[in-house]
């Protein structure tokens, strides 16, 4: 079975609709017949401000909500990132080959160093593309199920895994990215502009998985559309009406042109309606299902270890090739 890896950042109290349409409904659906590891990356997440004990509480709520949403432990890996010391230890050799200015370069760097200042930005935050890096090769990863904004650190990742076979002879496989156009951008449902995201989304802007139905209902029923009235896909001319269109189609598993074609000539009321219960019925059993998952922890720890036993089984010999290939002595 084909190998897949990706990661999530437990850096939200919930995850939102982009991280759910974007890249977790595929890791769901790529759990049957993959070889699945998949990641809650700790290590990502203190590369800007944080607080530890959010940080601890977020990633066992992100392990519960993972599980909540339809990964199965006994089909998929499913670990943190901090138990599998290989990540940090690749990661060292994989800045050794990267450079200063390539590192530079990568857009979400530039935009979150831009937001506090660049002086102020953690190394760790420049170093980020070469843990995830390390984070899929370590796993002889052939397929990476992420959104578009990670489109950019999978080709450095891809950069630097023929950069390394190249110079110290074949170790890792080089990667793909598994990117569904469909739903690979979701938009934020004030500002269609940007994407949905923790950081620069509103409230208003954002539906996470763990909102409570109501007030998820309400942020599609206020969602920013155009003043023409009339249900059609375009992503140019009317990102907000294709955005809820894209949502609508992921939930119910209808198509597009079938949606809106149910709507024609009745402007956005019922459209925007009907999207909203159907948003209400899909959030509002999974808080319910996290929460109940969040109250046994000594089970959660079970389902980590095991998933990081795996992992470590793969990862290990993996880092021992590439110590092995960059002129380390092994330790006897
Ligand atoms: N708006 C989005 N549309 C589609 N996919 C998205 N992803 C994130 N936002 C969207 C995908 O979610 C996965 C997890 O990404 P992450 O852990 O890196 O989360 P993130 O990028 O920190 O989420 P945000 O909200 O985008 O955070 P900030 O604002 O801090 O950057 C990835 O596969 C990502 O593509």
């Amino acid at each position: 079975r084909p190998r897949v890896f990706s990661g999530i950042q437990p850096t939200a109290d919930s995850f939102h609709f982009g991280n759910y349409l974007g890249a977790l409904q595929h890791w769901i659906r790529l759990q049957d017949d993959h070889d699945a590891f998949y990641c809650v990356v700790d290590m990502h997440a203190i590369t800007v401000d944080y607080d530890p004990a959010a940080l601890r509480e977020r990633t066992y709520r992100s392990v519960a909500q993972l599980l909540a949403l339809g990964l199965d432990p006994q089909r998929a890996s499913v670990f943190v990132q901090s138990h599998v010391p290989e990540h940090a230890e690749l990661a060292w050799v994989l800045n050794c080959i990267t450079g200063l200015g390539e590192a530079q370069r990568m857009t979400q760097f530039k935009d979150k160093a831009a937001r506090g200042g660049l002086n102020q930005a953690s190394v760790g935050l420049l170093t980020y593309p070469m843990l995830m890096a390390s984070d899929i090769l370590l796993y002889q990863t052939q397929g990476v199920p992420v959104g578009e904004d990670q489109r950019q650190h999978l080709e450095l990742t891809r950069d630097l895994a023929q950069r390394f076979n190249g110079r110290f002879g074949e170790t890792f496989t080089v990667p793909e990215p598994i990117i569904i156009a469909d739903t690979a951008k979701i938009v934020d449902l004030q500002d269609p502009t940007i994407k949905m995201s923790k950081s620069a989304s509103s409230p208003k802007g954002i539906v996470d998985v763990l909102d409570d139905p109501k007030s998820a209902a309400k942020k599609i029923r206020s969602a920013v559309t155009d003043s023409e009235a009339e249900v059609r896909f375009d992503r140019e001319e009317k990102p907000g009406v294709s955005n809820l269109l894209t949502i609508y189609s992921a939930l119910t598993g209808r198509k597009v042109d079938e949606i809106a074609g149910q709507y024609a000539g009745q402007g956005y009321g019922a459209f925007k309606v009907d999207l909203s219960e159907i948003v209400a019925d899909f959030v509002g059993p999974l808080r319910a299902a996290t929460m109940e998952l969040l109250d046994d922890r000594a089970e959660l720890d079970r389902i980590l270890g095991e998933g990081a036993a795996r992992a470590r089984e793969v990862s290990q010999a993996t880092l021992d090739a590439a110590y092995d290939r960059v002129g380390f002595v092994r330790a006897r």
